[in-house]
């Protein structure tokens, strides 16, 4: 097969998991089903995922390299914790300092918009985050899977720490204590609430939301607002492009099994970088004269296409 592995692939030292047949797909379910409101207690945050766990029979990607349809193309499962932080005091996960925390891949470019928008507002005094190793390993002893794990200790690679929250020895240990019944991927990134020990989100388009706004009584730069109401149809505008072609689309190319999505998505791809080069010439940013979230989103898939 002609398909050229990118990086995008070979980064994170894919293989195949023998042992597990999960296949796709939530987005058959309703969305209601998958993402209801917040909620607090144990049992509530159990069935987090459906009203009645019995739904979940259907089988589920546990890693983005079994996110492929019957054509080869890669189709991404869309992610499953969407609780929200707010900056109400009286909400179910209300933002306090010290409670949250995030934890990312430094190869993983979802990931880091999230970093970069602890660093950019000035969070990270408020919400601590750890990186784990930036190659997959085992994730459960006497199981096949595969995923992100946490280094044994600071030494063992430069950046990546252990769990310094519930002792995780993996990523999946963390979506296993959130809720027993998960069986989806256990991506990164994942935002973790320390008080009711579960994942309040595992969405980065939403957790930089969150960072954005509801933080503002705690973050030292408050008055940097990413998603200013007078740009936001323009922002929406572009991410969804931007999205598709090049945040998502470098996935498309790097996880698609057949020849013709993998140069469909590759001539979006490039085609959406012109146009990205073509607004870049005339204007600073994406939206205009101001940085906004279309640019940070954009960045930390584009820096991945110069050599490390
Ligand atoms: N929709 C998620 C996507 C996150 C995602 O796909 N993360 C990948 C790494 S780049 C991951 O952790 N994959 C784990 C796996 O496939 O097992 C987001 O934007 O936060």
């Amino acid at each position: 097969m002609e398909i050229c592995r990118s990086i995008w692939s070979q980064d994170l030292g894919h293989r195949k998991s023998e042992g597990d047949n999960g296949t796709m797909s939530l987005s058959a379910l309703p969305r209601s089903c998958l993402f209801p409101p917040a909620t607090r207690s144990c049992k509530q945050r159990c069935s987090a995922f459906s009203p009645s766990p019995s739904k979940l029979s259907i089988r589920m990607a546990r890693s983005s390299i079994q996110e492929v349809s019957e054509s080869g193309a890669f189709v991404r499962t869309p992610s499953a914790f969407r609780n929200f932080i707010s900056g109400d005091p009286d909400s179910p996960f209300p933002a306090e300092s010290g409670r949250y925390h995030l934890y990312v891949s430094f190869a993983c470019p979802w990931a880091c918009r999230c970093l970069a928008y602890l660093k950019i507002k000035g969070l990270d005094k408020i919400i601590g985050h750890t990186v784990v190793k930036s190659k997959w390993g085992r994730t459960k002893d006497g199981d096949t899977h595969i995923g992100w794990v946490f280094p044994a200790s600071n030494a063992d690679e430069p950046g990546a720490e252990p769990d310094p929250i519930i002792g995780a020895g993996s990523v999946r240990e963390l979506y296993e204590t959130a809720s027993p019944i998960f069986s989806g991927k256990y991506s990164v990134p994942v935002l973790w609430d320390k008080e009711l020990k579960t994942i309040v989100n595992n969405e980065s388009s939403e957790i930089i939301r969150m960072l954005n706004s509801e933080f503002n009584g705690l973050a030292e730069n408050p008055n940097l607002d990413l998603y200013p109401p007078h740009l936001q149809a323009q922002i929406e505008e572009a991410n969804g492009w931007i999205y598709d072609c090049i945040n998502n689309g470098v996935y498309k190319c790097g996880f698609a099994k057949q020849q013709a999505p993998y140069e469909k998505a590759v001539e979006n791809l490039y085609k959406a970088l012109d146009k990205c080069e073509q607004i870049l010439s005339n204007q600073r940013f994406i939206c205009g004269n101001l940085l906004t979230e279309t640019d940070i989103r954009l960045f930390v898939t584009l820096i991945r296409f110069d050599e490390v």
